[in-house]
Protein backbone atom coordinates (compact mmCIF):
# COMPACT_ATOMS: atom_id res chain seq x y z
CA UNK A 1 0.00 0.00 0.00
CA UNK A 2 2.29 2.33 1.62
CA UNK A 3 4.72 1.67 -1.29
CA UNK A 4 2.55 2.04 -4.34
CA UNK A 5 1.89 5.47 -2.49
CA UNK A 6 5.50 6.40 -2.19
CA UNK A 7 6.40 5.37 -5.86
CA UNK A 8 3.33 7.24 -6.96
CA UNK A 9 4.43 10.52 -5.42
CA UNK A 10 7.74 10.15 -6.83
CA UNK A 11 6.33 9.98 -10.60
CA UNK A 12 3.96 12.59 -9.46
CA UNK A 13 6.59 14.52 -8.35
CA UNK A 14 8.67 13.93 -11.84
CA UNK A 15 6.29 14.58 -14.10
CA UNK A 16 5.06 17.84 -12.42
CA UNK A 17 8.52 19.34 -12.29
CA UNK A 18 8.87 18.56 -15.81
CA UNK A 19 6.23 20.45 -16.65
CA UNK A 20 7.33 23.81 -13.79
CA UNK A 21 8.60 26.94 -15.82
CA UNK A 22 9.55 29.47 -13.11
CA UNK A 23 11.53 29.50 -9.54
CA UNK A 24 7.92 30.14 -7.62
CA UNK A 25 6.52 27.08 -8.81
CA UNK A 26 9.18 24.90 -8.31
CA UNK A 27 9.34 25.89 -4.94
CA UNK A 28 5.80 25.43 -4.48
CA UNK A 29 6.40 22.15 -5.58
CA UNK A 30 9.28 22.00 -3.12
CA UNK A 31 6.70 22.44 -0.54
CA UNK A 32 4.46 20.30 -2.02
CA UNK A 33 5.97 17.30 -1.98
CA UNK A 34 9.10 17.46 0.54
CA UNK A 35 7.78 19.86 2.99
CA UNK A 36 6.62 19.55 6.78
CA UNK A 37 2.95 19.15 5.55
CA UNK A 38 4.12 17.71 2.16
CA UNK A 39 2.87 14.78 0.42
CA UNK A 40 5.74 12.62 2.05
CA UNK A 41 5.68 13.74 5.51
CA UNK A 42 2.23 12.25 5.51
CA UNK A 43 2.91 9.24 4.11
CA UNK A 44 5.73 9.12 6.64
CA UNK A 45 3.76 9.48 9.22
CA UNK A 46 1.35 6.50 8.78
CA UNK A 47 4.97 4.41 9.01
CA UNK A 48 3.51 3.50 12.62
CA UNK A 49 1.09 1.46 11.51
CA UNK A 50 3.43 -1.15 9.62
CA UNK A 51 4.89 -4.74 11.05
CA UNK A 52 8.60 -4.53 12.24
CA UNK A 53 9.18 -6.13 8.67
CA UNK A 54 8.26 -3.62 6.52
CA UNK A 55 9.36 -0.26 8.51
CA UNK A 56 12.73 -0.46 7.43
CA UNK A 57 12.43 -1.43 4.08
CA UNK A 58 9.76 1.40 3.63
CA UNK A 59 11.69 3.38 5.23
CA UNK A 60 14.58 2.99 2.93
CA UNK A 61 12.10 3.87 -0.24
CA UNK A 62 10.79 6.11 1.56
CA UNK A 63 14.32 8.05 1.76
CA UNK A 64 15.31 6.88 -1.93
CA UNK A 65 12.21 8.53 -3.22
CA UNK A 66 13.09 11.81 -0.82
CA UNK A 67 16.53 11.82 -2.39
CA UNK A 68 15.26 11.12 -5.86
CA UNK A 69 12.99 14.00 -5.47
CA UNK A 70 15.32 16.54 -4.35
CA UNK A 71 18.20 15.66 -6.76
CA UNK A 72 14.88 15.86 -9.77
CA UNK A 73 14.08 19.60 -8.08
CA UNK A 74 17.98 20.42 -8.52
CA UNK A 75 18.03 19.31 -12.07
CA UNK A 76 14.59 21.51 -13.10
CA UNK A 77 16.34 24.20 -10.96
CA UNK A 78 19.86 23.93 -12.83
CA UNK A 79 18.47 23.72 -16.13
CA UNK A 80 15.18 26.83 -15.49
CA UNK A 81 18.14 28.62 -14.79
CA UNK A 82 20.34 27.58 -18.10
CA UNK A 83 16.67 28.09 -20.50
CA UNK A 84 16.77 31.73 -18.45
CA UNK A 85 20.51 33.12 -19.09
CA UNK A 86 19.68 31.52 -23.21
CA UNK A 87 16.51 33.67 -23.44
CA UNK A 88 18.44 36.93 -21.38
CA UNK A 89 21.49 36.36 -23.91
CA UNK A 90 18.49 35.67 -27.01
CA UNK A 91 16.64 39.19 -25.99
CA UNK A 92 19.95 40.76 -25.39
CA UNK A 93 22.18 40.14 -28.29
CA UNK A 94 24.15 42.95 -29.85
CA UNK A 95 25.01 42.67 -33.40
CA UNK A 96 28.19 43.61 -33.58
CA UNK A 97 28.27 43.80 -37.36
CA UNK A 98 26.21 46.91 -37.48
CA UNK A 99 27.31 50.37 -38.14
CA UNK A 100 28.15 52.16 -35.52
CA UNK A 101 26.39 55.95 -34.54
CA UNK A 102 28.58 58.56 -35.51
CA UNK A 103 29.24 61.13 -32.96
CA UNK A 104 29.66 64.66 -33.78
CA UNK A 105 32.78 66.26 -31.71
CA UNK A 106 31.63 69.69 -31.05
CA UNK A 107 34.61 73.11 -30.91
CA UNK A 108 34.41 76.24 -29.46
CA UNK A 109 32.93 79.21 -31.68
CA UNK A 110 35.95 81.19 -33.58
CA UNK A 111 35.34 83.99 -31.23
CA UNK A 112 35.92 81.85 -28.27
CA UNK A 113 38.76 80.14 -28.99
CA UNK A 114 40.53 83.72 -29.63
CA UNK A 115 39.12 84.98 -26.72
CA UNK A 116 40.66 82.54 -24.55
CA UNK A 117 43.64 82.73 -26.52
CA UNK A 118 43.99 86.42 -25.77
CA UNK A 119 42.87 85.71 -22.23
CA UNK A 120 45.74 83.42 -21.60
CA UNK A 121 48.07 85.92 -22.83
CA UNK A 122 46.87 88.90 -20.70
CA UNK A 123 47.15 86.28 -17.56
CA UNK A 124 50.12 86.12 -18.20
CA UNK A 125 51.27 89.37 -18.04
CA UNK A 126 49.82 89.62 -14.75
CA UNK A 127 46.50 91.45 -15.84
CA UNK A 128 42.90 90.02 -13.68
CA UNK A 129 40.14 89.26 -15.83
CA UNK A 130 36.85 91.70 -15.01
CA UNK A 131 33.74 91.41 -16.06
CA UNK A 132 30.45 93.75 -15.22
CA UNK A 133 26.87 94.46 -16.53
CA UNK A 134 25.72 95.13 -19.88
CA UNK A 135 22.90 97.37 -19.16
CA UNK A 136 24.77 100.20 -17.84
CA UNK A 137 24.07 103.78 -16.73
CA UNK A 138 24.63 107.03 -17.94
CA UNK A 139 27.15 107.76 -16.16
CA UNK A 140 29.46 104.58 -16.38
CA UNK A 141 28.90 104.58 -19.59
CA UNK A 142 29.48 108.27 -20.88
CA UNK A 143 29.98 110.80 -17.93
CA UNK A 144 32.59 109.01 -16.14
CA UNK A 145 34.61 108.72 -19.39
CA UNK A 146 34.13 112.12 -20.28
CA UNK A 147 32.15 112.12 -22.69
CA UNK A 148 29.88 114.80 -22.05
CA UNK A 149 26.20 115.50 -23.05
CA UNK A 150 26.43 117.20 -26.41
CA UNK A 151 28.73 113.71 -27.18
CA UNK A 152 27.65 112.45 -30.73
CA UNK A 153 28.33 108.88 -28.60
CA UNK A 154 25.55 109.38 -26.70
CA UNK A 155 23.08 109.92 -29.63
CA UNK A 156 20.41 107.59 -30.04
CA UNK A 157 21.30 107.27 -33.73
CA UNK A 158 24.42 105.49 -32.00
CA UNK A 159 23.31 103.97 -28.51
CA UNK A 160 20.47 101.73 -27.60
CA UNK A 161 18.89 103.81 -24.53
CA UNK A 162 16.60 101.38 -22.29
CA UNK A 163 15.39 105.07 -20.69
CA UNK A 164 17.24 108.80 -20.41
CA UNK A 165 19.56 107.12 -18.01
CA UNK A 166 19.97 103.60 -18.91
CA UNK A 167 21.62 102.19 -21.70
CA UNK A 168 23.27 99.22 -23.23
CA UNK A 169 27.12 99.65 -22.98
CA UNK A 170 28.62 101.06 -25.78
CA UNK A 171 31.93 99.67 -24.23
CA UNK A 172 33.28 97.88 -21.68
CA UNK A 173 35.09 100.84 -20.15
CA UNK A 174 31.98 100.94 -17.98
CA UNK A 175 33.83 98.04 -16.61
CA UNK A 176 36.94 99.54 -15.72
CA UNK A 177 35.69 102.65 -14.41
CA UNK A 178 33.96 100.41 -11.66
CA UNK A 179 36.70 99.13 -11.10
CA UNK A 180 39.08 102.16 -10.53
CA UNK A 181 36.15 103.68 -8.26
CA UNK A 182 36.56 100.41 -5.93
CA UNK A 183 40.17 99.86 -6.55
CA UNK A 184 43.28 101.24 -4.83
CA UNK A 185 45.93 100.81 -7.62
CA UNK A 186 47.58 99.43 -8.89
CA UNK A 187 45.48 97.99 -11.26
CA UNK A 188 46.13 95.40 -13.98
CA UNK A 189 42.80 94.07 -16.02
CA UNK A 190 41.25 93.07 -18.53
CA UNK A 191 37.31 93.79 -19.24
CA UNK A 192 36.25 91.42 -22.23
CA UNK A 193 32.45 91.27 -22.97
CA UNK A 194 29.12 92.21 -25.34
CA UNK A 195 29.00 95.30 -26.28
CA UNK A 196 26.03 97.29 -28.48
CA UNK A 197 25.45 100.12 -31.04
CA UNK A 198 22.68 100.92 -32.85
CA UNK A 199 24.26 100.18 -35.95
CA UNK A 200 22.02 98.33 -39.51
CA UNK A 201 23.71 94.71 -40.18
CA UNK A 202 26.42 94.85 -42.80
CA UNK A 203 29.31 93.08 -43.74
CA UNK A 204 31.46 94.85 -40.61
CA UNK A 205 28.86 95.97 -38.32
CA UNK A 206 26.68 94.65 -35.99
CA UNK A 207 24.22 95.84 -33.37
CA UNK A 208 25.99 93.32 -30.38
CA UNK A 209 30.05 92.70 -30.79
CA UNK A 210 32.57 92.20 -28.91
CA UNK A 211 35.44 94.29 -26.99
CA UNK A 212 38.39 93.87 -24.97
CA UNK A 213 39.27 96.58 -23.24
CA UNK A 214 42.98 96.88 -20.69
CA UNK A 215 43.78 99.42 -18.00
CA UNK A 216 46.78 99.56 -16.15
CA UNK A 217 46.81 102.54 -13.60
CA UNK A 218 49.94 102.69 -11.39
CA UNK A 219 52.59 105.32 -10.54
CA UNK A 220 54.90 106.10 -13.32
CA UNK A 221 53.21 104.57 -16.22
CA UNK A 222 53.91 105.63 -19.27
CA UNK A 223 53.20 105.98 -23.00
CA UNK A 224 56.33 104.00 -23.07
CA UNK A 225 54.64 101.15 -21.23
CA UNK A 226 51.21 101.16 -23.69
CA UNK A 227 53.54 100.51 -26.40
CA UNK A 228 55.51 98.18 -24.77
CA UNK A 229 52.47 95.67 -23.70
CA UNK A 230 50.70 96.51 -26.20
CA UNK A 231 53.66 95.09 -28.45
CA UNK A 232 54.66 92.02 -26.56
CA UNK A 233 50.89 91.07 -27.12
CA UNK A 234 50.93 91.91 -30.39
CA UNK A 235 53.93 89.54 -31.22
CA UNK A 236 52.26 86.71 -28.91
CA UNK A 237 48.97 86.86 -31.12
CA UNK A 238 50.89 87.41 -34.57
CA UNK A 239 54.39 85.83 -33.49
CA UNK A 240 57.63 87.12 -33.09
CA UNK A 241 58.26 88.95 -36.48
CA UNK A 242 54.76 91.25 -35.17
CA UNK A 243 55.30 94.85 -35.34
CA UNK A 244 53.61 97.64 -34.65
CA UNK A 245 53.22 101.55 -34.99
CA UNK A 246 50.97 104.54 -32.92
CA UNK A 247 49.13 106.87 -35.08
CA UNK A 248 47.94 110.06 -33.34
CA UNK A 249 44.30 110.23 -32.70
CA UNK A 250 41.03 111.29 -30.33
CA UNK A 251 39.54 109.84 -27.70
CA UNK A 252 38.03 111.58 -24.87
CA UNK A 253 38.91 109.23 -22.62
CA UNK A 254 42.53 109.20 -22.96
CA UNK A 255 45.14 112.02 -23.76
CA UNK A 256 47.52 111.76 -25.71
CA UNK A 257 45.32 108.63 -27.73
CA UNK A 258 46.39 106.96 -30.59
CA UNK A 259 45.64 104.21 -33.20
CA UNK A 260 47.58 101.15 -33.02
CA UNK A 261 48.16 99.29 -36.03
CA UNK A 262 50.30 96.12 -36.83
CA UNK A 263 52.76 95.65 -39.85
CA UNK A 264 50.91 93.35 -42.60
CA UNK A 265 51.95 89.96 -42.24
CA UNK A 266 50.95 89.57 -45.80
CA UNK A 267 53.14 91.81 -47.65
CA UNK A 268 55.28 92.81 -44.88
CA UNK A 269 54.78 96.51 -44.99
CA UNK A 270 54.98 96.84 -48.65
CA UNK A 271 51.27 97.32 -49.57
CA UNK A 272 48.69 94.50 -50.74
CA UNK A 273 44.85 94.01 -50.98
CA UNK A 274 44.99 92.77 -47.49
CA UNK A 275 45.89 96.24 -46.17
CA UNK A 276 44.37 98.13 -49.09
CA UNK A 277 48.14 99.20 -50.25
CA UNK A 278 48.43 100.77 -46.66
CA UNK A 279 51.40 98.02 -45.19
CA UNK A 280 49.58 98.33 -42.01
CA UNK A 281 46.49 97.44 -40.66
CA UNK A 282 44.87 99.05 -37.88
CA UNK A 283 43.86 96.62 -34.94
CA UNK A 284 42.99 99.08 -31.69
CA UNK A 285 42.94 102.41 -30.01
CA UNK A 286 44.67 103.10 -27.33
CA UNK A 287 46.13 106.27 -24.65
CA UNK A 288 46.48 107.48 -21.54
CA UNK A 289 43.85 107.68 -19.16
CA UNK A 290 42.27 110.99 -19.24
CA UNK A 291 43.88 112.76 -16.08
CA UNK A 292 39.94 113.94 -15.73
CA UNK A 293 39.13 110.00 -15.46
CA UNK A 294 41.16 109.59 -13.06
CA UNK A 295 39.86 112.45 -10.66
CA UNK A 296 36.36 111.43 -11.32
CA UNK A 297 37.25 107.92 -10.25
CA UNK A 298 39.00 109.23 -7.09
CA UNK A 299 42.38 108.76 -7.85
CA UNK A 300 45.00 111.53 -7.92
CA UNK A 301 46.31 112.14 -11.27
CA UNK A 302 49.15 114.00 -9.92
CA UNK A 303 50.22 110.73 -7.99
CA UNK A 304 49.47 107.83 -10.41
CA UNK A 305 49.35 107.76 -14.13
CA UNK A 306 47.99 105.02 -16.29
CA UNK A 307 46.56 103.55 -19.98
CA UNK A 308 43.75 101.83 -21.86
CA UNK A 309 43.18 100.20 -25.04
CA UNK A 310 40.37 98.92 -26.71
CA UNK A 311 40.12 96.10 -29.20
CA UNK A 312 37.43 94.66 -31.58
CA UNK A 313 37.10 90.42 -30.94
CA UNK A 314 35.26 90.28 -33.97
CA UNK A 315 37.52 92.32 -36.05
CA UNK A 316 40.88 90.17 -34.53
CA UNK A 317 38.93 86.83 -35.47
CA UNK A 318 38.20 88.21 -39.05
CA UNK A 319 41.43 89.29 -39.76
CA UNK A 320 43.52 86.03 -38.43
CA UNK A 321 41.08 83.96 -40.25
CA UNK A 322 40.28 85.62 -43.25
CA UNK A 323 36.96 86.10 -42.92
CA UNK A 324 35.19 88.74 -45.22
CA UNK A 325 31.47 88.90 -44.18
CA UNK A 326 30.98 89.20 -40.17
CA UNK A 327 27.55 88.44 -40.11
CA UNK A 328 28.97 84.40 -41.09
CA UNK A 329 30.28 84.82 -37.48
CA UNK A 330 26.51 85.23 -35.72
CA UNK A 331 24.83 82.78 -38.21
CA UNK A 332 25.52 79.44 -36.50
CA UNK A 333 26.07 77.51 -39.96
CA UNK A 334 28.06 75.05 -39.17
CA UNK A 335 29.31 74.09 -42.21
CA UNK A 336 31.22 77.83 -41.83
CA UNK A 337 32.08 76.84 -37.64
CA UNK A 338 33.37 73.43 -38.72
CA UNK A 339 36.36 75.07 -40.01
CA UNK A 340 37.91 76.51 -37.13
C1 LIG B 1 38.40 102.36 -29.50
C2 LIG B 1 39.33 101.82 -28.57
C3 LIG B 1 39.58 102.54 -26.33
C4 LIG B 1 39.84 102.98 -24.03
C5 LIG B 1 39.21 102.33 -25.04
C6 LIG B 1 39.52 103.53 -21.66
C7 LIG B 1 38.91 103.11 -20.50
C8 LIG B 1 39.02 103.90 -19.40
C9 LIG B 1 39.73 105.04 -19.43
C10 LIG B 1 40.31 105.40 -20.62
CL1 LIG B 1 38.26 103.45 -17.96
N1 LIG B 1 40.19 104.65 -21.71
N2 LIG B 1 39.40 102.74 -22.74
C11 LIG B 1 40.90 103.82 -24.32
C12 LIG B 1 41.26 104.03 -25.62
C13 LIG B 1 40.61 103.38 -26.65
O1 LIG B 1 38.87 101.85 -27.27
O2 LIG B 1 38.61 102.25 -30.69
N3 LIG B 1 37.34 102.97 -28.99
C14 LIG B 1 36.34 103.61 -29.75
Amino acid sequence: MLKEALEKIEALAKSELSQCADEKTLEDLRVKFLGKKGELTAILKQMGSLSAEERPVIGQLANKVREDIESAITMRRQSLKEELTALRLKAEAIDVTLPGKKREVGKLHPLTQVLNELKDIFLGMGFDIVEGPEIETDHYCFEALNMPKTHPARDTQDTFYINENVVLRTQTSSVQIRTMEKTKPPIRIISPGRVYRSDAVDATHSPLFHQIEGLVVDKGITMGDLKGTLETIMKRLYGEDAKIRLRPHHFPYTEPSAEIDVMCFKCQGKGCPLCKGEGYIELLGAGMVHPKVLEGCGIDPEVYSGFAFGLGLERIVMRRYGISDMRLLYENDLRFLEQF
